[in-house]
């Protein structure tokens, strides 16, 4: 199938270690239909983190790019990894990403790793969606990682459900 450039989305899943990139993909493309199975961590079964070593450490190390079909639109997934001594693979998917999906860990709020990541972010000028995500941890506080957020990035942050 071939698709327009107007249908065709790049977007990077951004974010400090473990807030969830990978799942979070995982479920995009479970929500896609292009899985008809939702893989996870810790039965080491992810479509992106799919490397011997990612597996055995349990962390993304490589950008993964996946993709998936929404409505006529072919959706690019970057999944990248979240510790800094990879960061050289987050500044590669910012290149060729239009958007950005930084997740935030709602237990947490805004971490080192989102704070570090953002400098690339804003060197590359790139749309960016904050996803909260962990919410359904018992520590998780919305409206508190939603302050954290509007206080380091501005008011330009809005929350959309
Ligand atoms: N309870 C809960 N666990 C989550 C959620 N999202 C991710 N996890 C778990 O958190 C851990 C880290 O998730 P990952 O998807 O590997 O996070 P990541 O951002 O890709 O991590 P890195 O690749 O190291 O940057 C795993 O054990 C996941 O199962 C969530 O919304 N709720
Ligand atoms: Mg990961």
């Amino acid at each position: 199938m071939t698709y327009q450039t107007k249908n065709l989305r790049n977007v990077v899943l951004l974010g400090h270690p473990g807030s969830g990139k990978t799942s979070f993909a995982e479920a995009m493309l479970f929500e896609a239909k292009a899985t008809t199975r939702r893989g996870t961590i810790s039965d080491k079964s992810t479509i992106s983190d799919f490397t011997n070593i990612e597996k055995e450490r349990g962390n993304s190390i490589f950008s993964t790019l996946m993709h998936a079909k929404w409505k006529d639109s072919k959706i690019n997934i970057i999944d990248t990894p979240g510790f800094d001594d990879f960061v050289g693979e987050v500044v590669s998917s910012l290149k060729v990403a239009d958007t950005a999906l930084m997740m935030l860990n709602a237990r947490s709020g805004v971490e080192v790793g989102t704070e570090l990541i953002w400098e690339y972010v804003e060197r590359f000028n790139t749309p960016t969606t904050f996803v909260v995500n962990h919410l359904d941890n018992e520590k998780a506080d919305f409206e508190s990682t939603l302050e954290q957020a509007q206080e380091r990035f501005g008011n330009r942050v809005i929350p959309v459900q």
